[in-house]
């Protein structure tokens, strides 16, 4: 996604696409170096800019979007008002990227639903703050996970369907830069809330934080690059930033590298020996079986309402050996931790299907460090099911990074 602020005082490019012919040339060019999204805001979230009247966030964006769009560009807006939302998807627009995650304008919700469009819920607790006074998280990964978890709810509950929703931890809105660090570690827990997760960290504080002093914005623009590849290797759906070229070329070796992935163990490899065999630690697995959780899942109404016995098996792949060697549960998988946030997964709103459990569940073994694959099992042994039956269940094998198996 290549960001577009038509704006006079975003915090790296205000100024430069306030002319609308302008910004729709800088549309343009991010497209012809490999953006699939153009992010076009007319308003800018910077701690201490000034807010706009609508009708002029409105008088930025409309004609780039018009523009944009009739030539077959994907655009998203970037806005916190629901008005500007209706108008930019009726001007062609087809997601709405919305910072508050919808708590903003208590009818955003409600609009991108009628309209149908894809929705980005951004994490942000509040007002621009400097001094970062609403930074302050005990357990910021399992804190933004449960504020996003609630945020998707907000959305589903208001009619957006959930193959539209993605969600986006809102690095450096209201977060230190060790924070937004920790977030960036802990993506695939984030993922394994099931929704697609966008990362926005291009040019951001937390990266100058983390370079030399002397870093330019095109120091920051490489660094960005390295943060995506390393995001979309973590399983992010997106990744917003300013410069596209560096971070198409980073996401292009990036898939090399998964694609290599994919083949470990493959063609390449010697099956006879087995790596096991060789004590490399990538046999290496620790497995909980029989996890029973009471919950509502299920197609049908009776289901949802009387609930009942889901068993999960998991079983995730990790190098074991630096845990032996000094003994310590640091090292490994807790499995108590893992039992309690598989449970938490799967108690967590009910849905249709047992896959989507599943798929729940794998992403919450692959939250754990160090994780390579988990394979989940789910078993529904009283499903609603006419003929006498021993028990139904689904699998999945995942990768971390998503790469399939
Ligand atoms: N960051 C900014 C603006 N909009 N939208 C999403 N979804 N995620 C972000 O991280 C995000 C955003 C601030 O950056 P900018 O002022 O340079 O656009």
């Amino acid at each position: 996604m290549g960001v577009l602020n038509v704006t006079p005082d975003s915090f790296s490019d205000g100024g430069r696409y306030l002319d609308t012919d302008a910004a729709i040339a800088r549309g343009l060019e991010l497209v012809a170096q490999g953006a699939h999204i153009v992010d076009v805001g007319g308003e800018s979230t910077r701690p201490g800019a000034a807010p706009i009247a609508p009708e002029e966030e409105l008088r930025r964006v409309i004609p780039v979007i018009e523009a944009l769009t009739s030539t077959g560009v994907e655009v998203s807006v970037d806005t916190l008002r629901a008005s500007t939302a209706a108008a930019a998807v009726e001007a062609g627009a087809r997601i709405v990227n919305d910072v508050s995650g919808g708590e903003h304008d208590p009818t955003m919700r409600r609009v991108v639903a009628e309209a149908g469009a894809r929705y980005v819920a951004m994490h942000w607790r509040g007002i621009p703050d400097p001094g970062h006074v609403r930074s302050r998280y005990d357990d910021v990964v399992a804190e933004v996970r449960d504020d996003l978890a609630r945020l998707a709810d907000a959305a589903l509950a208001a009619g957006i369907a959930p193959d539209r929703l993605v969600l986006d931890p809102g690095l450096g809105f209201d977060k230190t830069a060790e924070q937004g660090w920790r977030l960036l570690a802990g993506l695939p827990v984030l993922t394994g809330l099931g929704f697609p997760v966008l990362v926005g960290v291009s040019r951001k504080r937390m990266l100058a934080e983390t370079l030399r002093p002397e870093a330019t914005m095109a120091d920051r623009d490489i660094a960005t690059a390295a943060v995506s590849a390393l995001a979309a290797g973590s399983g992010a759906w997106g990744v917003r930033v300013h410069e596209v070229a560096p971070t198409v070329q980073a996401l292009a070796v990036a898939a090399a590298w998964r694609r290599g992935g994919a083949t470990l163990g493959g063609e390449d490899s010697d099956p006879s020996s087995g790596d096991g065999a060789q004590g490399d630690g990538r046999s290496d697995r620790i497995s909980l079986t029989g996890l029973e959780v009471f919950a509502h899942h299920g197609v049908h109404d009776f289901e949802r309402e009387r609930g009942q016995r889901f068993l999960v098996d998991v079983e995730v792949a990790l190098d074991l050996r630096p845990a032996a060697a000094g003994d310590a549960l640091e090292r490994t998988v807790h499995y108590g931790e893992l039992a309690e946030r598989v449970v938490a997964a799967v108690r967590r709103d009910p849905v249709d299907l047992i896959e989507t459990v599943a798929e729940r569940v794998a992403g919450v073994a692959l939250g754990f460090p160090g994780v390579a694959e988990a394979r989940v099992t789910v078993h529904k042994p009283d499903a609603p099911i006419e003929a006498s039956f021993a028990d139904v269940s689904v699998t999945v094998l995942r990768r971390a990074g998503g790469a399939t198996p």
